[in-house]
């Protein structure tokens, strides 16, 4: 997928994300300095869903569902969230600050 459908395919995402509509649920995921997502395996069914991080550490996180939507960093004790509606799928989760992911600090979101 190149670049530019990349960035349209996200827009509309997240634009959707802002349409009214009934929610699926709160996807609540919590991420600590251990570099862990908790939980890190998760099973969704498809649709739009309300991402809720909550940093348990006090390093800069963020919860990045790739190729989907990130919270951008979040401070230690901090949350954020958003909104995304997801399509049946395997998800990657990751935080990439100073490369945690590399550390393990990955997720995986099945969405049936
Ligand atoms: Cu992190």
């Amino acid at each position: 997928m190149g670049r530019v459908k990349r960035v349209l395919v996200i827009a509309l995402l997240v634009l959707a994300s802002c349409a009214k509509g009934a929610s699926s649920g709160t996807v609540q995921i919590d991420g600590n300095d251990k570099l862990r997502f908790v939980p890190d395996r998760l099973t969704l069914t498809a649709g739009k869903h309300h991402f809720a991080f909550r940093n348990v550490g006090q390093l800069n996180h963020e919860l990045r569902v790739v190729g989907v939507y990130t919270t951008g960093t979040i401070a230690g004790g901090s949350s954020g969230s958003f909104d995304a509606t997801v399509a049946k799928g395997t998800y990657q989760f990751v935080c990439r600050i100073d490369n945690h992911d590399r550390s393990g600090m990955v997720g995986t979101i099945v969405v049936r």
